[in-house]
Parts: structure tokens; sequence; C-alpha cells
């Protein structure tokens, strides 16, 4: 085969590899992180790779396409790496991208030093975004259950019970303290984040972003009347978790425009744990807000075992309690009991979403 020929093949190749990377991203991006403006991102680098490589005067597409030889491609006959979580698939995917955006810049130079300078642009804007979408997918939080500490119903033993609760199935833990001067909130928050493990449980800090970030938590949990969101996020940096507590649709739509990891919504049901709640809000709402909104929403207000069932119908990405735990005996075990309906629950709307959709096909 003949030098021009090859780097040909290398432009097609790698344009093909680029633009079958990009996809996957981009599918990840819609549709694990509901993400509209950074899938649209994905989407106009991908158009922006194509643009380059069908428009410059100086590459002949009659010749790329000709070039095109699968038969004799030895990469083919590599075999993939297994890949388990999307973290890990949208990591290798971007790899792939700036590897073929790499191949394309230094073989374009051939043509002309401007597609060389071109893809050059496009890779360093392609690591720009693979920063923006890892922070996104590696702050992805699960918030099936949320325990929130009370330390009023906790009582004794308080870090032993957090351990009982964190190994029994919460995936949240957020330490709320709301009569503690910041010495020993501090104190208990960096014991905690002991107990708690990275990457396993959250371990959020209600109200204080100083604490949070002195005691190395996930992120911080605030009311509308805290820090406002931009403030806390110029404190805690992208890298942190900021989930802010809303009321009604419109809050929930803010905190989301203003950059919140998650919402909760309540109170959903009465309650009698925290004082100065608005009225019940009932398991509509939160319908209405996941429509709205693409991150995670958590119910909070009332919720236990009895409950639960309506509020995870109504599309909750998790439920946030208190008493449901600390007013048992055996926090353990209420939280095993709580995590396995919720597991329950959602299998079965699942299988039922299922059967619905098979009956429409
Ligand atoms: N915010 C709204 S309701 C509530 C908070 C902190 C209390 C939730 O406690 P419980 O015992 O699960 O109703
Ligand atoms: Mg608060």
């Amino acid at each position: 085969m003949n030098l021009e020929k090859s780097i040909y093949r290398i432009m097609d190749v790698n344009l093909n590899r680029a633009c079958e990377g990009l996809r996957v991203i981009e599918d990840g991006v819609r549709f694990i992180l509901n993400d509209y403006s950074l899938t649209k991102r994905v989407k106009e680098l991908r158009h922006c790779i194509i643009k380059a490589v069908k428009e410059f005067p100086q590459i002949n597409q009659t010749k790329l396409i000709v070039s095109r030889d699968i038969k004799r491609d030895v990469g083919m006959k590599i075999k993939e790496d297994e890949r388990r979580k999307f973290e890990e698939i949208i990591e290798a995917n971007f790899r792939r991208v700036e590897e073929a955006e790499r191949s394309m810049e230094e073989f374009g130079k051939l043509f002309s030093p401007i597609i060389g300078e071109k893809f050059k642009q496009i890779r360093f804007r392609t690591y720009s975004l693979e920063k923006k979408i890892r922070i996104k997918f590696k702050k992805r939080c699960d918030v099936a259950l949320y325990i929130i500490t009370d330390s009023h119903l906790i009582g004794e033993n308080f870090e032993q019970k957090i351990k009982e609760v964190v190994f029994s199935g919460a995936t949240v833990i957020q330490l709320r303290e709301k009569n503690l001067p910041f010495a020993p909130f501090l104190k208990r928050a960096i014991k905690l984040r002991k107990i708690v493990p990275f990457k396993k449980t959250l371990f959020i800090i209600n109200d204080r972003v100083d604490i949070a970030v002195a005691s190395q938590a996930d992120g911080v949990h605030l009311g509308q009347e805290d820090i406002p969101l931009k403030d806390a996020r110029k404190i805690m940096g992208e890298n942190k978790i900021i989930g802010i507590s809303t009321h009604s649709l419109n809050e929930a739509m803010k905190a989301e425009k203003e950059g919140a990891d998650y919402v909760a919504i309540g109170p959903i049901f009465p309650t009698s744990t925290k004082a100065d709640v608005s009225l019940p809000r009932g398991t509509e709402i939160i319908s209405q807000i996941k429509k709205a909104v693409n991150i995670p929403v958590v119910a909070i207000g009332g919720i236990n075992e009895g409950n639960v069932e309506g509020v995870l119908r109504a599309g909750a990405d998790g439920i946030a309690v208190i008493s449901a735990i600390f007013k048992e005996k055996d926090v353990g075990l209420a939280t095993r009991n709580l995590y396995k309906k919720i597991k329950k629950i959602r299998e079965k709307i699942i299988r039922e979403q299922d059967v619905h959709i098979n009956k429409k096909l």
C-alpha cells in the first residue's frame, strides 16, 4: 500500500474511533446522567471533529473513503478490555477519543500544519469536557436510604449506633447538630468521618460548610436560609456534594439551576422530629419535581416502612429519615429492614414497568 493511502487510512480509522467513542460518552451522559447541556457539548464536539476531517480542502474525501480496509486492520484482532462500571466505560472512551485526536493531529500535519493545529485544539477541548463529565459521574449520589442523625433521639453510644446504621445499608449519613457549638460539632464530624467508609456511604454535614471542609466530609446539606449555594460551591469546590432542602417545585428547579447535586423535598408527611416545618406536602410534589429536574430527589418527613412505597412510586430516588431509625431500639435492624423494603419496592416497580412496556410493544 502506498504512503498516501496509509495516511488517509489513518485519518479515516481515527475519525471513526473518535466518533464512536464520543457516541458512547454521549449515551452515558444522556441516559445515565440525564444532563442535557453536557449531552449537547459532547454532540457538538463530535460534529466538530467530523467537520474538521470532512471540510479541510487538503483532505480528499474520495481518497478517505477508498482507503478504508477493515480486512487488513490488525487492530480488529485485539481483545477489548473487560468493563464493569459505567465510570470505566466513560474513562476508556475518553482515552480512545483523545488518542484518535492525537493521531489525527500528528498525521494531519502531513496534509497541512493548520490541520494539526485544529486537532490539537479539539484534543484540549476534549480534555476539559472529560474533566467536567468525570466529576459529574463521580458525584452521582445514591440517596436510596439517607439517614440523618439526631443526638436527642440517639442518646448514648452515638458512634456505635452510627456504625451499625452504616453497615446495615445506609447509603448516606448526614450529621445534623442544631445545638452543638463549633468545636464539639467539628470533633464529632471528624470522628464520624473515620467511621463512615469513603466511597461506600456518603458523609454529609448539615448547615455548616466550614465543618464539612474541615472534617473532609463528602458534602454539605443546606437549607433555604443557609449560605447561598453559589458561595458554598466556591468554598467546597466542584468535587464536593451540595444538597438543598426545598419545599416547592420552584425551589427545586432553582437549586438544580444553581448547581445542587441533589434536592430534598419535604415534609411529605406529618413529622414531630422537626418543629419548624411547613405543612405536609403529600407525595404529589415528588412526581412534579421529578418531571422537572434531573438531579436525585430525596423525600423527607414522616417516612417509614409503612408509607415508603407511595413515596418511591411517586418517583423519589430515595428517602431521608430520622425517627424511622433512631426511635427504634435496634437501629441496625431498623436500617436493614428499611433497606430491604426499599430494594423490594424498587424491584417491584421495575417489574411492573417491564410488563407495561412489553404490553405496549
Ligand atoms: N426536614 C424536613 S422534615 C425533617 C427535616 C429534617 C425531619 C424528618 O424526620 P422524620 O423523623 O424522618 O420525620
Ligand atoms: Mg440548614
